[in-house]
């Protein structure tokens, strides 16, 4: 796999610097109550990641997830499917400034998924491993929260390749790196560790309403 590195320097500038991907300064004339600040809104849902796209076929695809607790489990795609299915539509804000409104998902629910596996108590954070190596970190209990989503659909289509099929996490209340696409495996520890950008200087907390992006 390789990482496009002249593509994360750019990406890192723009989350300093608050611009959006087109390069100009953020928007702020744009009045909508569901805008966090320093944000604009699009309609094309862009594909941000790391200048390459894992393959992975879906008869071979499996998500495991292991760590602190009772029951690990690895999934196939059928798994998945197998699973109780929420539908929800959310908002999906990205660091580079574009937000998107009304995004119609369906996955499976993250508090679904801890009803499998049930974390330990010891169990305190949660990483996200990604076919493509990203990876990215939270606390568990912000991942338990009825929102949050192991998404393999959007707008009743199946989730496409470039944002991050076929199944990737969606975590509403927070910018979008925080939501691996191509998602391969979830570990529960009682450590946090952080993840890809958030070693390289992203914000751990990574919360649009208190512009929240960047060291
Ligand atoms: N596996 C993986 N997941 C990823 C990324 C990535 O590079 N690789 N980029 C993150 C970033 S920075 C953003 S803004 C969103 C973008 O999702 P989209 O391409 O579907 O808009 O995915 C996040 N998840
Ligand atoms: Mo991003």
């Amino acid at each position: 796999m390789e990482i496009n590195e002249k593509t994360v320097k750019a990406k890192q500038n723009l989350a300093q610097h608050r611009r959006g991907i087109s390069g100009r300064e953020v928007d702020e004339d744009i009045q909508d109550e569901r805008l966090p600040p320093g944000q604009h809104i699009v309609n094309n849902w862009p594909v941000l990641d790391l200048g390459y796209k894992p393959v992975i076929d879906l008869e071979a695809w499996t998500l495991t997830v292991d760590g602190l607790v009772d029951q690990p489990v690895t999934w196939t795609w059928g798994d998945v499917q197998q699973q109780p299915q929420t539908d929800l539509v959310t908002n999906f804000h990205c660091v580079t400034s574009w937000s998107q409104f009304d995004m119609p998902w369906i996955g499976v629910s993250f508090q679904h998924l801890l009803t499998v596996v049930r974390p330990t108590p010891e169990a305190k954070f949660v990483l996200f491993e990604a076919y493509d190596d990203y990876t990215t970190n939270l606390p568990l209990a912000v991942c338990d929260d009825d929102d949050v989503l192991l998404v393999h659909a959007w707008k009743g289509k199946p989730l496409s390749k470039d944002h991050g099929g076929p199944v990737r996490m969606i975590i509403p209340k927070r910018y979008a790196w925080k939501g691996a696409k191509w998602l391969k495996k979830i570990t529960f520890a009682a450590k946090d560790q952080k993840g890809f950008w958030e070693v390289r200087g992203y914000s751990n907390t990574a919360l649009p309403w208190n512009n929240d992006r960047y060291g």
